[in-house]
Formats: structure tokens, C-alpha cells, sequence
């Protein structure tokens, strides 16, 4: 499969299964997955057309690990606005972690800290680097510094998707610095 076809799949993948699953007539149960036969037949009506090994290689391929297929199902690992349990488990995160976003933004996240917004959770990520891709994607990034060793001795939780995206309720504005 080319990239133009699997970034293209994998978009449509994440509007539904993260956002939407209604709009192609599929519901998720509550930990967010979906049979691989129902979503790929929702596809299909839908002129869509995906085939189980386009669908397995978009899944292997996926550069940010966005899915998971485990016993003929398939989810989202991350970044959901419908409401699903993921199971997350609380992890002790490295001390620092980064939030990529872009320069309108950060006077109301000084001001008010950082919020989840549609999502579940305020999404960090482990690197500099990272958070500069994340940021990049609503213009000239911006990265903020997060405190989450303070944050944890202040008692906040955080959680670790399978992809490795760092997720918490909140970021209180005295955990953030400009780097
Ligand atoms: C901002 C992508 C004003 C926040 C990425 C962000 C990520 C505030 C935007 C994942 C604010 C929300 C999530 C406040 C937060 N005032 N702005 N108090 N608090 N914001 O898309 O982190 O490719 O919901 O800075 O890689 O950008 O989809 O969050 O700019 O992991 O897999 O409000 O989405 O992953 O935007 O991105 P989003 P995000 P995928």
C-alpha cells in the first residue's frame, strides 16, 4: 500500500473509531473496540472499500501506532471524544514530560493551565521531538515543559497509552514552564 493510501485509511479509521462511530452505523463497546468483520462491512457499504490485509498493514504501519487488533477486534489506542474505558493503568511518569502546541494558545495555557478539551485526557509527549510534530500540526509549534515529577508529589495520575502518549486529567498552570 502506498503512504498516501495509508495515512488516508488510517484518517478515516481514527474519525471513526475515536470520534464518530455512528456516522458508518458501527458502536463500540465500552472499552472502544469493534469486531474486524462489522467495521470492515461498514466500509464496504459505505463505499470504502478496505480489504482485512490492507487493514492489518495499516495497523503494523501506522506511524504512531494509532490501533490496536487483539482477538478479531480492532481500537484506538489514544486521543478518543467518544466515551470509552481504555483500561489504563496509573504509571510513575519521568520526570519531565513535553506538550506540543502552537504560540495563540500559550497565554490561556499560562494562564489556566493545561486543559483536555474535547478529549478524555491532556496528551504529553515523552521528547522534545515529538512534541514539536504534535505542535507543528496547528502551525509554528510551541513547546511547554511539564513538571510531572511536582505534579505527582501534588498527587495527579497519570496514564501511558499503548502508543506510548502520555495522558492526565489536567496540567495546572504551576507545572508548565516555556522552554
Ligand atoms: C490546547 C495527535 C488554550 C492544546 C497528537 C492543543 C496528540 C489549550 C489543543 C493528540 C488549553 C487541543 C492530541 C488552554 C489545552 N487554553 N488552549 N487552557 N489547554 N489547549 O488535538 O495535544 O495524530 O485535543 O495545546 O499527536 O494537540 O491524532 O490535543 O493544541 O497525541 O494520533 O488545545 O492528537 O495524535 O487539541 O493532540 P487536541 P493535542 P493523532
Amino acid at each position: 500500500m502506498d503512504e498516501r493510501r495509508l495515512v488516508k485509511v488510517s484518517k478515516y479509521l481514527s474519525r471513526h473509531l475515536r470520534h464518530d462511530p455512528g456516522r458508518i452505523g458501527i458502536e463500540l463497546d465500552e472499552q472502544g473496540w469493534v469486531d474486524v468483520d462489522v467495521l470492515l462491512k461498514a466500509l464496504d457499504d459505505r463505499n470504502f472499500k478496505v480489504t482485512r490485509d490492507e487493514l492489518e498493514e495499516v495497523v503494523l504501519r501506522n506511524d504512531k501506532q494509532r490501533f490496536a487488533l487483539r482477538d478479531g477486534r480492532i481500537r484506538a489506542n489514544q486521543g478518543h471524544t467518544v466515551d470509552v474505558d481504555l483500561g489504563l493503568v496509573p504509571v510513575v511518569p519521568p520526570p519531565v514530560l513535553y506538550h506540543g502546541t502552537t504560540g495563540g494558545f500559550v497565554a490561556s495555557i499560562l494562564d489556566e493551565g493545561l486543559k483536555p478539551m474535547d478529549r478524555h485526557h491532556v496528551h504529553l509527549s515523552p521528547d522534545h521531538e515529538t512534541a514539536i510534530r504534535v505542535g507543528s500540526r496547528r502551525g509554528k509549534p510551541v513547546v511547554l515543559v511539564v513538571d510531572a515529577q511536582r505534579m505527582v508529589g501534588a498527587g495527579f495520575t497519570f496514564y501511558k497509552s499503548e502508543n506510548g502518549v502520555w495522558l492526565t486529567e489536567h496540567v495546572p498552570s504551576w507545572a508548565i514552564a516555556l522552554r
